[in-house]
C-alpha cells in the first residue's frame, strides 16, 4: 500500500514509514501534507496577537544551543521586577494583545514566589488576558529547587492564573543527543510526564522540537512519535512547533545546517505523522517569515503571532527582536494565497 493509500484509509504511518517519507520528492510530500491541511483548515492560516516576555536570563543550566542564558559573570544578565513585567503587559494590552507568553531561564536567586506571583498580578488586572507560561523545563527546575512535586507546582500554576503551557524545553527527545545538547535539564520522560499531568488537569499545551543541529532524521521521527503516543492518551496538545536551530552565540558546534528543502520536508512529515495534534505551527522567528509562508503549502496552518519582542532566538541570530506588526502579518498571509484568521490561544477564531 502506498503512503497516500494508507493516509486515505486512515492507516497510521509507523516509524519505518515515517523515515521513508524523507526519501520522497519534496513536492509530492508537500501535496500529501497540503491535502491533510486543506481537509482540516481549508486555506485558513491562524495567527495570534501576543507578547513574549522573558523575565530573567540567569540560568543554572547550560544548554549548548542557548545564546540567551547568562552566566552569573555575564555583564548582560538581567532579572525584571514584577512592576517592570506589569508595565510591559500594560503597554502590550494597549496594543491589543490577547496572550502573554512568559518564559524564563532557570534562576535560583529569585525564590518561587517571584516566578508565580506575577501571574496573579497580571490576572487581577487583566482577567481576560490569556497567560501562557512556564515550560516543562522551568517546572522541573522549580520542582527540584523548591522541593515540590511536579503536581504541586502545576497546582500552584493553576491557582496563580496560568491558562496554558508553552511547548518549550522539549528540544530533542533522543537521550543520547539530549545529553550532548542539554544534559542536566529536564529529561525527555520528565518533559512528557509534566505535560501529561498538565493535560490531566484539563489544560492545554504545545510541543516543540528543536531541529537542524546534531540530531538525525531518525531522532526527529522518534520525537514526533513520542508526542503522538502521549497525545493518544491525553489529547492535550494544541499544536506542534518545529523550531529551526539558530547558530549564533552558543556553544554547540554544528557544521551541517538543514537546507530549506529539509526544513519543509520536516514540516510536511510532521503534518502527516502527527495525525492527532491539530495545529502545525511554523514559528516564523526560527524559520524566517519567508519560509514560514512557504510552509503553509507544506502542512503548516499557524504562524504563531506578532510577539512584539523576542529574546531567546534573537540572541542566537533570529531576526525577531522586534516582532511583527499585525497589519503586516495579515498582508503577508493574504499575499501568499491564504486566509489570515486571528485566533485566541486555544484556537477559537476571533476575526
Ligand atoms: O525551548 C533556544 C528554543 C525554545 C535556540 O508554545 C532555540 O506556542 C533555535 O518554546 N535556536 C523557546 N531555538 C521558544 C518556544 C516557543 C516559541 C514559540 C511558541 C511556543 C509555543 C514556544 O527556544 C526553547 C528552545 O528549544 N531555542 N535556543 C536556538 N539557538
Amino acid at each position: 500500500m502506498t503512503f497516500e493509500e494508507k493516509i486515505k484509509n486512515n492507516i497510521r504511518l509507523n516509524y519505518e514509514d515515517a523515515i521513508k517519507l524523507y526519501d520522497m520528492d519534496l513536492l509530492q510530500l508537500g501535496e500529501m501534507a497540503s491535502k491533510i491541511r486543506e481537509d482540516k483548515f481549508g486555506r485558513k492560516t491562524y495567527y495570534n496577537v501576543n507578547r513574549h516576555i522573558n523575565p530573567t536570563n540567569i540560568c543554572k543550566d547550560v544548554c549548548q544551543f542557548c545564546a540567551y542564558s547568562a552566566s552569573r559573570k555575564n555583564p548582560n544578565q538581567y532579572t525584571m521586577t514584577h512592576n517592570e513585567i506589569l508595565d510591559t503587559v500594560y503597554n502590550s494590552v494597549k496594543n491589543g494583545i490577547k496572550e502573554v507568553h512568559i518564559v524564563s531561564a532557570h534562576n535560583p536567586n529569585t525564590g518561587l514566589e517571584w516566578y508565580l506571583e506575577v501571574f496573579k498580578k497580571i490576572k487581577d488586572k487583566y482577567p481576560s488576558l490569556h497567560v501562557k507560561a512556564l515550560t516543562a523545563a522551568e517546572i522541573h527546575f522549580l520542582s527540584e529547587e523548591y522541593n515540590k512535586s511536579y503536581e504541586e507546582i502545576i497546582n500552584l500554576m493553576i491557582d496563580y492564573g496560568v491558562d496554558s503551557m508553552p511547548g518549550g524545553g522539549a528540544e530533542i527527545f533522543d537521550e543520547k543527543v539530549r545529553k550532548r545538547v542539554c544534559g542536566g535539564k529536564v529529561s525527555s520522560d520528565q518533559w512528557l510526564q509534566i505535560h501529561k499531568l498538565w493535560h490531566q488537569k484539563g489544560r492545554k499545551s504545545n510541543a516543540t522540537m528543536l531541529f537542524g543541529h546534531i540530531e538525525s532524521r531518525e531522532n526527529r521521527i522518534d520525537h514526533m512519535l513520542r508526542l503522538r503516543d502521549l497525545q493518544d492518551i491525553t489529547n492535550g496538545f494544541n499544536s506542534f512547533i518545529p523550531l529551526v536551530y539558530q547558530k549564533e552565540n552558543n556553544f554547540l558546534k554544528v557544521t551541517d545546517f538543514p537546507t530549506a528543502q529539509e526544513i519543509l520536508k520536516t514540516f510536511a512529515i510532521a503534518r502527516i505523522v502527527l495525525d492527532n495534534i491539530p495545529s502545525l505551527k511554523a514559528y516564523w522567528v526560527t524559520s524566517s517569515i519567508k519560509l514560514a509562508l512557504v510552509a503553509q503549502e507544506f502542512g503548516a496552518n499557524d504562524l504563531d503571532g506578532t510577539i512584539e519582542k523576542e529574546s531567546i532566538n534573537s540572541a542566537a541570530g533570529a531576526a525577531s527582536a522586534n516582532g511583527m506588526k499585525q497589519t503586516e502579518f495579515i498582508e503577508l498571509i493574504k499575499n501568499s494565497g491564504f486566509e489570515p484568521i486571528q485566533r485566541d490561544s486555544l484556537y477559537n477564531e476571533l476575526s
